[in-house]
């Protein structure tokens, strides 16, 4: 079982504004809001951005995981917004900042370009990342595929969890014949799924046995599975914490998603 403590603000660039919210159902379970509120810039805060192509759903799951909210309209996020809910995950309190930011062309290479381009935005020294796709126009993965290359080859990834997502699992095609289609359109039809179908198989595999992150379909619009994104997110922490703190030497963990849990620690060579 986990719970959330589920405040949440935004924070502008220049400013502060707090605003919290209580929030339950899903399969976690409100504990109350810490009497405790934790600091923006406290230390020990778990700091996870998402990033990815425009309109894949950054915001939108994020919305949906802190206030159980789905807006139809797309409104490209234009300046950095932050989120602070709490997390209770295998009997540890976790504070973390979420940050949605706007699409960016690269990851910073180094601090100079962080500070000149990125100002504030907190990317290199994200705790983990989510890298968040289209499942329904899977050319989305490039973005992500491009970027975790620069994060790569410009930070030291090997304690950094990153979970990629694929989100829109709702509009991904069925093959499922309609009595109204005609032979012609429904061999068409099917065509293009088995296309998306494919590459979504090679994207699977070279996220899980090649990168070797975290990956999960969700749908942000339908809340499908945005508990788990967040749950499996931080049981790849915890399990980092754990390692680090010694804590998991003493008490074997019992956080492992379908035994995914030594994998899903994005480990670069
Ligand atoms: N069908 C469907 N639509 C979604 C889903 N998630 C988001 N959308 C829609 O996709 C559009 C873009 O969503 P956003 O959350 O704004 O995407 P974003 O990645 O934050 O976009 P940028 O801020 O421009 O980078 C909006 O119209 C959403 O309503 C989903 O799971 N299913
Ligand atoms: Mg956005």
């Amino acid at each position: 079982m986990i719970a959330v403590f589920s405040k949440q603000c935004t924070k502008a660039v220049t400013e502060l504004d707090l605003d919290y919210l209580e929030r339950g159902g899903g399969t976690l379970t409100v504990s109350g809001a810490p009497s405790i509120e934790p600091s923006p810039d406290s230390l020990d805060l778990v700091k996870v951005v998402l990033l990815g192509a425009p309109a894949v759903g950054k915001t939108s799951i994020i919305q949906q995981f802190v206030w159980s909210d789905f807006t139809e309209e797309y409104l490209p996020t234009e300046r950095k917004h932050t989120f602070y809910p709490s997390v209770i995950i295998n009997e540890h309190l976790y504070e973390i900042k979420i940050t949605d930011v706007p699409v960016i062309p690269y990851f910073p290479v180094n601090s100079y370009y962080e500070w000149t381009h990125y100002r504030f935005y907190g990317l290199r020294n994200a705790t983990a990342y989510i890298l968040v796709f289209d499942l329904s126009n899977v050319d989305t993965f490039q973005y992500i595929r491009t970027l975790r290359d620069q994060m790569v080859e410009s930070r030291d990834m090997r304690n950094v969890p990153v979970l990629v997502v694929g989100n829109k699992q709702d509009l991904l095609c069925s093959s499922t014949p309609s009595a109204s289609s005609g032979l012609q359109q429904l061999a068409m039809a099917e065509s293009a799924c088995g296309d998306s179908r494919e590459k979504r198989r090679n994207i699977v595999n070279l996220v899980r046995k090649h990168w070797k992150c975290g990956y999960i379909e969700c749908s942000a619009k339908f809340n499908w599975r945005v508990i788990a994104v967040f749950k499996e997110l931080m049981e790849m922490i915890d399990a980092l914490e754990g390692s680090s703190s010694g804590r998991n030497a003493e008490a074997p963990s019992d956080s492992a998603i379908g035994g995914q849990t030594h994998e899903s620690r994005c480990a670069v060579a």
